[in-house]
C-alpha cells in the first residue's frame, strides 16, 4: 500500500461499516424464493380485491389480526373486525395504507369476522360489500357506502335480503349490469344454507357426497341501487369439457370459495379457490350467469393455507393479486401481493407459481 492509498482504504472501510446490511432474500421453508413480495408490512393484509377508479389502483383486503381463537377447519381463528383500504399510483409504486374504512362495531347487524369483501362503483358513490357473522352466527353479506373509494364507509342497518355465505366479488359488466358472485364452504357455511333457510346443525364442512355435484357458488344481479339482490341468487354452474357439473369428491377442481369474475375479450372468466387442495382454478362461459367450463390453475398453491384473489387490468396489463403467509408464516396472518397475468393465444391463462427456483 503507497503512502497515498491510505486515506482511501480508510474511506472505503468507513462506507463499507456505514453500509446497511445485506438482507437475505427471503425464502419459501421449501428453500424456493418468492414470485413477488408483500405490497405492505405494517398491516396483515388478505383476500386481496382489486378495481380501477379514475385510473388510480384500490385494493379491498382483509385486515388480518391476531387474535386468541384456535386454528379449525371453520376458520374461527380468522378474527378480522375492520377493513383498512391500499391505493397505489402506478404498478411497483408507493402503496398507501388507508385508515379504517369500516369496523364491525359500525354494522347494526354484525357480530365479528369480516372477511373478504369487494367494492363497487356506481353513479358517484363507492359500494363496500363484506361478509360477516350475524347474532345468530350465520354469515350474512352486508353493503356500506361512501362518496370515497377509501372510505369511511357506512353500513346499511340490516344485511342484504336473501344473503348468506361469504366472499361477495361484485362484477359490472360492459352493459352496466352488476353481479355478486359468492359463496364458500366448511367455514363459509354454504352446506348450511342448501333449503332457503341457515341450518346451524347442517353438515360441519360440504355435503359429504363426492360422488355428487359439488356445492355452487350464487350469483345474483344487483339491484339499480346496488343495496339488494335484483333475483334469488342463482347457482353458478361450473362444468367439465364434457359438459358435466364438477364432483364434490373432485376436490382439485371443485369451488371452495373466493369467486372472481372478470371479462377478457367478450368471454366471462369465473375463477375460485379449491381451498383444501390450495389451487385458484377458472373457468369460462359466454354468459355472466354461466356455465363455466372448467379450464385450469391460475396460481399453483401459496405459503400458507387460503388462497384468495382478483384479477384486473390497469395500465394496459393483466394483474392477478392474490396473498401468501410469507411475513408471519402464520395461517392467519397475511399479505397481499401482486404480478402479471399472461394469457396465451388461445384465451387460456398461463398458470403463475407463486414460488420459484
Ligand atoms: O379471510 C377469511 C377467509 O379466508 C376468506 O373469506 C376466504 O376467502 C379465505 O381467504
Amino acid at each position: 500500500m503507497t503512502r497515498r492509498s491510505a486515506p482511501l482504504a480508510a474511506l472505503l472501510l468507513l462506507a463499507a461499516a456505514s453500509a446497511p446490511a445485506q438482507q437475505p432474500e427471503p425464502r419459501a421453508p421449501d428453500g424456493r424464493r418468492y414470485l413477488s413480495q408483500p405490497l405492505v408490512s405494517e398491516i396483515y393484509t388478505a383476500d386481496p380485491s382489486a378495481h380501477v377508479f379514475n385510473g388510480k389502483l384500490y385494493i379491498y383486503p382483509s385486515h388480518d389480526i391476531d387474535g386468541p381463537a384456535p386454528e379449525d377447519d371453520l376458520g374461527g381463528h380468522f378474527e378480522m373486525r375492520d377493513y383498512r383500504v391500499l391505493s397505489m399510483d402506478s404498478p411497483g409504486g408507493k402503496v398507501t395504507v388507508h385508515p379504517v374504512a369500516l369496523d364491525v362495531k359500525q354494522v347494526p347487524w354484525a357480530t365479528k369476522q369480516m372477511w373478504a369483501p369487494d367494492a363497487a362503483y356506481k353513479d358517484g358513490t363507492y359500494f363496500l360489500y363484506f361478509p360477516a357473522k350475524d347474532k345468530a352466527g350465520a354469515f350474512r353479506i352486508g353493503v356500506a357506502t361512501s362518496k370515497s373509494p377509501t372510505g369511511p364507509f357506512t353500513a346499511e342497518p340490516q344485511p342484504i335480503r336473501g344473503s348468506f355465505s361469504i366472499d361477495p366479488a361484485v362484477f359490472t359488466d360492459t352493459d352496466g349490469k352488476s353481479y355478486m358472485y359468492f359463496g364458500g364452504i366448511w367455514g363459509g357455511q354454504l352446506q348450511r344454507n342448501t333449503t332457503g333457510r341457515y341450518d346451524a346443525n347442517g353438515s360441519k364442512t360440504d355435503l359429504n357426497a363426492p360422488d355428487k355435484p359439488a356445492l355452487s357458488p350464487k350469483v345474483a344481479m344487483m339491484s339499480a341501487d346496488m343495496k339488494q339482490f335484483a333475483h334469488p341468487p342463482r347457482d353458478v354452474r361450473i362444468v367439465d369439457e364434457a359438459g358435466k357439473p364438477l364432483l364434490g369428491g373432485d376436490t382439485d377442481r371443485r369451488f371452495f370459495e373466493a369467486a372472481w369474475m372478470h371479462k377478457y375479450k367478450g368471454k366471462y372468466y369465473f375463477s375460485w379457490s379449491t381451498g383444501d387442495t390450495h389451487y385458484l382454478a377458472y373457468g369460462i362461459g359466454t354468459s355472466p350467469y354461466g356455465p363455466f367450463t372448467y379450464k385450469g390453475r391460475i396460481l399453483e398453491p401459496v405459503v400458507g393455507w387460503t388462497t384468495h384473489h382478483s384479477i384486473v387490468e390497469w395500465q394496459g396489463k393483466w394483474w392477478l393479486f392474490y396473498a401468501d403467509s410469507q411475513l408471519s408464516g402464520q395461517t392467519r396472518l397475511r399479505n397481499v401481493k401482486m404480478t402479471e397475468l399472461h394469457y396465451n393465444p388461445d384465451g387460456t391463462i398461463r398458470t403463475i407459481d407463486p414460488l420459484v427456483k
